[in-house]
């Protein structure tokens, strides 16, 4: 991380609750930041906890999040959720539609909405890599520490990651306690894998803070009422073909996707 990311990172910190400002007309690049804590997917079997932190400036996005607790070894899958017609929030219980007392991917995706920004290591960042798990961070002794900058977003993502309803989602559980994804249970994404690669493990919505480069007023501290409700992302672990078939055809399904699909 370089030292300008590393400023970008830094002033955020500073107005926790915050309310967010956007910047200027409709079109114009945003700028801002937020942070969410990370906290175990109800019904998921998880104990780890984390923070998250996001900075966008002029449309780039810079991301860190740090875990502990997570299935260590095993590589999880992390995005960004966000859908105008999501809940803004991290699943609850009653979201357990099939009543297996898990939430899997497509019951978290009610609470907090589809993948806009994949967060992986390095290459593409959209939701076509969704499961590219070759891609995503391994927790090494159950800890990741995810650093990226110079993520470019659209206008669009960068709102809404900003919007105080957006989700940050990690990935992979380990229901049967065995240190690895596998079990009899499917994914609901792709019935190859089992659903501890794909299912919630933290979800955490991203309150909208502070706009990170006004020269003045941005720090004003707001109602904090954005963070009252959690949220949570979608998807994955598995890195399978299939399953990022099945992962590009939903995102599809949202909008504002963009069309290609490279594999
Ligand atoms: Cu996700």
């Amino acid at each position: 991380m370089n030292n300008r990311t590393r400023a970008l990172l830094t002033v955020p910190a500073l107005a926790v609750g915050a309310l967010f400002a956007v910047a200027g007309p409709a079109s114009a690049a945003e700028s801002g930041s937020g942070q969410a804590d990370l906290r175990p997917v109800v019904g998921n079997g998880v104990d780890a906890s984390g923070t998250a932190m996001v900075s966008i400036k002029d449309d780039v996005l810079t991301v860190t999040y740090k875990a502990t607790g997570l299935l260590a070894g095993s590589p999880h899958a992390a995005h960004i959720h966000f859908a105008d017609d999501s809940q803004h929030r991290c699943p609850v219980i009653a979201d357990d539609t099939n009543g297996d007392g898990h939430i899997n991917t497509s019951e978290g995706m009610k609470a907090y909405g589809m993948i806009e920004v994949s967060l992986t290591t390095s290459g593409d960042t959209s939701a076509k890599s969704a499961l590219d798990v070759k891609r995503f961070d391994t927790a090494k002794g159950g800890t990741i520490d995810y650093q990226r900058g110079s993520i470019k977003v659209s206008d669009a993502v960068a709102k809404d990651i900003l919007s105080g309803g957006a989700g940050i989602v990690v990935h992979g559980v380990d229901y049967n306690k065995d240190g690895k994804y596998d079990g009899s249970t499917k994914s609901d994404l792709d019935p190859s894998l089992p659903t501890e690669a794909t299912d919630p493990a933290l979800c955490g919505i991203i309150g909208a803070s502070q706009m990170s480069m006004m020269p003045d007023g941005g720090a004003q501290t707001g109602s904090g009422s954005t963070t009252g409700v959690e949220h949570t992302g979608l998807f994955v672990g598995g890195g399978l073909a299939l399953l990022a078939g099945t992962a590009a055809a939903v995102a599809t399904r949202s909008r504002r996707r963009t069309a290609d699909v490279e594999r």
